[in-house]
């Protein structure tokens, strides 16, 4: 069967196509195949991971004179689309390494650039996000880890929450008061695995993301060399953190489309082969006119989703808005689609086998993290009050 994804594929020129295609073959060789056993085992496979910056997915939009893949963001949202529709888990976290490595590769200086940058291309070094506290997780410039020069040296203590990839990756990317309260009093600092002082919480019990460790990432007055400061430059941090965010809301938006088409097909699949009261389900007008919303819904995703990307990669004067309604329509809207495809599926898309409940599992905190759909409507309804 093709596809309206497929479709959309096609019209891609050739290598736009083959971008999609690269990635749309690693997931259905290497994650498609594992996804159910990582998700019920709760393993996080990094060497998994090591094999897709091997064709370029550990940079994806990082300049190339750093070891980047030199690719746009409109790439990117098309490489996390196919890289979910296998494991949603998976694509969300490579999501979250990008991210941390767009930040380096952006802000940081020549040195942090060139010293670390090649590492997380080929994913020699994975990458964590940490920004949420115990106290502050949506009202993120309250964040009260401190950081304290000491000479050539800053002293960090306080607890990260919530921390994709905590206890596993290498580097993590902390922002850190080093000033007044509030946004502007806050950087953005790389401390690696192993310094002194650095330890993590038990790993969280999670309703889905099985296949990547969450766990608090606690700082009891590690030191880290001046030269770790990212870019160099106190007080720039909640901009860097934000900046990320841009680019992360799209990726995990991405990975719920990705997810939720998955779950289309399988649900499109299974009612043209299901009968009951003497036909195909699928000839059922009132099912078919719930495929015909549900793909209506993926298109909508994937386009507005597309436009974000560009006016990413454009600089546009509404990028942050146009990331934030994407982030907050995609995610609401797919995790429907993919709650629709568990419901076509009867009893059946309740049981683990057929693999829709995970996904529903996986895409319920898309609408949470990395900034909730709340916040999402905060950021619009600022934008569209002060017009
Ligand atoms: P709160 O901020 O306490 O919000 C509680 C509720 O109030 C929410 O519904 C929220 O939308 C609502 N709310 C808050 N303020 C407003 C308002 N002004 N108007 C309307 N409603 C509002 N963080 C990281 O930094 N790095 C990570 O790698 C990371 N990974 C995560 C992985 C998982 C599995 C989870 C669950 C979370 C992760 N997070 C991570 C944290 C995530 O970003 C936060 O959970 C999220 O930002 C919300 O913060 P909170 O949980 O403290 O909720
Ligand atoms: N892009 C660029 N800059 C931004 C921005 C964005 N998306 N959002 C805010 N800023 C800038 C803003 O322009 C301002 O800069 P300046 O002082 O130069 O004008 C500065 O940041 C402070 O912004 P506000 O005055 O709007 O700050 P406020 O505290 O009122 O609200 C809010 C900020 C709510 C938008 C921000 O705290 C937020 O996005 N909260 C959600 C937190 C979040 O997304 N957490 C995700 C954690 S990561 C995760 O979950 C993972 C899975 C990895």
């Amino acid at each position: 069967m093709t596809t309206f994804a497929d479709a959309a594929v096609a019209r891609l020129d050739g290598d736009e196509r083959v971008i999609v295609e690269t990635a749309a073959g690693f997931a259905a060789k290497k994650l498609a195949p594992f996804a159910l056993e990582w998700d019920a085992s709760n393993h996080f496979p990094v060497d998994e991971l090591r094999e897709a910056s091997e064709l370029g997915m550990g940079a994806i939009y990082c300049a190339e004179d750093a070891g980047g893949s030199g690719l746009r963001r409109l790439d990117g949202v098309r490489i996390f689309e196919q890289l979910a529709y296998a494991d949603p888990a998976v694509a969300s976290f490579l999501s979250i390494h990008n991210m941390c490595t767009w930040m380096v590769d952006k802000y940081g200086t020549d040195d942090q650039r060139s010293t670390w940058v090649p590492r997380l291309a080929t994913m020699e070094t994975v990458a964590s996000y940490c920004l949420t506290e115990p106290g502050a997780g949506s009202d993120a410039a309250a964040l009260a880890t401190r950081a304290e020069r000491s000479g050539d040296e800053y002293v960090l203590t306080g607890v990260k929450q919530f921390i994709s990839g905590a206890g596993s990756s290498d580097l993590y990317v902390i922002m850190a008061r080093t000033g007044e309260a509030g946004a502007k009093g806050i950087s953005t600092f790389l401390v690696e695995k192993g310094s002194p002082g650095l330890s993590f919480g038990a790993q969280e019990h999670k309703m889905g993301w099985h296949a990547q460790p969450t766990a608090q990432v606690i700082l009891d007055e590690v030191r880290v060399p001046a030269g770790n400061l990212l870019g160099g430059t106190e007080g720039i941090g909640f901009g860097i953190a934000m900046n990320g965010l841009n680019g992360g809301r799209i990726n995990i938006a991405a990975s719920s489309l990705g997810g939720a088409q998955a779950a289309f097909d399988k649900a499109a699949a299974y009612v043209a082969s299901r009968r009951a009261f003497g036909n195909a389900l699928i000839d059922e007008p009132t099912i078919r006119f719930t495929l015909a919303d549900m793909a209506t819904s993926l298109q909508a995703s994937r386009l507005m989703l597309w436009q974000a990307a560009s006016a990413l990669d454009d600089d546009a004067p509404d990028k942050v808005e146009q990331c934030a309604m994407a982030k907050r329509f995609v995610t609401d809207t797919c995790y429907e689609v993919a709650d629709q495809a568990l419901q076509l599926h009867g009893g059946y898309g309740y049981l683990t086998e057929y693999g829709i409940e995970k996904i529903v599992r996986d895409l319920r905190v898309h609408r949470i993290l990395e900034g909730t759909n709340e916040i999402m409507r905060v950021v619009l309804g600022r934008s569209i009050a002060t017009r």
